[in-house]
């Protein structure tokens, strides 16, 4: 083990602390390695091979002495109070000009606060999100940073030496000031929320309406990643209908509750879109429907109650499978044009400068989304860098037009069958919404000035109006 001086310091030896550590120790930089509890830090000492250049360190003095200056502290603990708490700790031995990079999930509400009060004492502080889980970590993230701008230089030859690579380019780039790397990480959850969302539908319905079995969809979800919807989300997902369970012997998939948890960034996408006024339907359901999985209980008195409008009828036509591929690739371009078309807004509002092609090419490589479909966003923001909403762009609408029918059909046939598809219902209806030019507002408009005064605009003349309803 080396002692020196080392590029960078990471707090936080949990699994994607230690990962990024080996990671970027292969890349031939040096690091110094710290954990609030000791015996943690000895325990990854034990594991390391001669001649790693990783200083485990017993103190945060010693630690923040092992680094050269300006130093590079990143944190790796558990987004909230611990961050917080690890910062406090970290102030006093630290000096000016010095960086604290923030690698958790954390909300980006925090890191605002967190870079302006660190910025009053001098040091810089970014918020990097950070995509690929533990494996993503040891050989390769996407990584998303945000922050002073100064502050990215000192650690973007680490960065881009640690991140995945994606046509030979690395997945991280300095995206903007503040928190903006940390909102597009939470946006990126709220897009990996509704992808996952369509994928379980695609198994109900070939479960369900099909009777598919394990080994049928294993091989469909791969025949599906060969094509165009090559994705990380669907790769794993055949994988995961091989997958036997060690202790009964049946297929794993079968014996796991169907409640599906979560950990709040796709709650937080929501709710910061609703802030901003953006419609992202896909990823409001997505959450409304883990919430609804979790309600077992009532679910199953609901199933007993309310059966006449559950199974599968005779009447419903089965869906196809190619529908159901064509449906699948349709509904994540409307869910990722959701998710682009909220950090185009949130962009604006809150200063953030995105360039939204980084953005489509820090997430083609290394993270959860990761997509073939991410190669298609990248052309369609270097063709038109301010486009509001990926369906503007030509060829992307016009493959979603071609699809539409094979999306109706999907949700039509599953509607008549009692099998929910919110996801994919919520796709088709935003985007029949959005395509078309005259909707019903004007009545919610007339309501609205009827019963409030809230007053309203006319077609034919310029003005704000106001009709008294009352006199006929
Ligand atoms: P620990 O091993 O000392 O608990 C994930 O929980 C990581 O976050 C662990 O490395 C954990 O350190 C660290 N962590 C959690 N709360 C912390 C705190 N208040 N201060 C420092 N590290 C903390």
């Amino acid at each position: 083990m080396d002692r020196g001086i080392n590029d960078i310091g990471i707090i936080g030896l949990a699994v994607m602390g230690r990962n990024l550590v080996l990671n970027i120790a292969d890349k031939g930089f040096s690091v110094a390695a710290f954990n609030r509890t000791t015996a943690v830090t000895q325990e990854f000492a034990g594991t390391l091979q001669p001649g790693q250049k990783i200083q485990p360190c017993y103190s945060l003095e010693e630690f923040v002495g092992a680094l050269t200056k300006p130093r590079a502290v990143m944190i790796m603990v558990k987004a909230g109070n611990a961050v917080d708490a690890v910062i406090e700790g970290l102030v006093p031995v630290l000096e000016p000009g010095d960086i604290i990079i923030d690698g958790g999930n954390s909300y980006f509400g925090d890191t605002d606060r967190r870079v302006k009060s660190l910025a009053e004492r001098g040091i810089h502080f970014l918020g990097v999100g950070i995509s690929g889980g533990e494996f993503g970590a040891r050989y390769g993230p996407s990584m998303m940073p945000g922050g002073p701008r100064e502050a990215y230089e000192p650690v973007r030859v680490i960065f881009e030496a640690i991140a995945a690579k994606a046509d030979g380019q690395p997945c991280v780039t300095y995206l903007g000031p503040a928190s903006a790397g940390h909102y597009v990480k939470m946006v990126h959850n709220g897009i990996e929320y509704g992808v996952m969302q369509l994928i379980s539908e695609t198994y109900a319905l070939m479960k369900m309406a099909l009777g598919l079995t394990n080994d049928e969809l294993a091989r469909v979800y791969a025949d599906w990643d060969a094509g165009e919807l090559n994705s990380y989300l669907v790769e794993i997902t055949s994988k995961i209908f091989r997958r036997r369970d060690d202790s009964t012997g049946s297929y794993l998939i079968d014996v796991i509750l169907g409640e599906a948890g979560q950990l709040g960034t796709g709650m937080w996408t929501s709710q910061s879109a609703m802030d901003l006024h953006v419609p992202v339907p896909n990823i409001d359901v997505a959450v409304a429907m883990r919430s609804l999985s979790a309600l077992e209980e009532e679910r199953a008195l609901a199933a007993r109650l309310l059966t006449s409008v559950g199974g599968v009828p005779k009447t419903a036509s089965q869906p196809h499978i190619e529908h159901v591929r064509g449906a699948l690739r349709a509904a994540m371009i409307i869910t990722y044009a959701q998710g682009f078309a909220h950090l185009r807004v949130a962009s604006k509002a809150l200063g953030f400068n995105l360039n939204l092609e980084d953005v489509a090419g820090v997430w083609r490589g290394g993270c959860i989304i990761r997509a073939l479909l991410l190669r298609d966003i990248k052309g369609a923001f270097e063709r038109s860098p301010e486009l509001p909403n990926l369906l503007l762009d030509p060829p992307l609408s016009h493959e979603v037009a071609s699809l539409r029918p094979a999306l109706a059909e999907v949700v039509g046939g599953a509607t008549i069958s009692g099998i929910p598809v919110p996801g994919f219902m919520n796709a088709l209806a935003y985007l029949d919404a959005y395509r078309t030019e005259w909707l019903p507002s004007n009545l919610i408009q007339a309501q609205r000035d009827y019963f409030g005064a809230h007053t309203y605009r006319r077609v034919d003349r310029d003005g704000i109006f106001h009709t008294d309803w009352l006199t006929e």
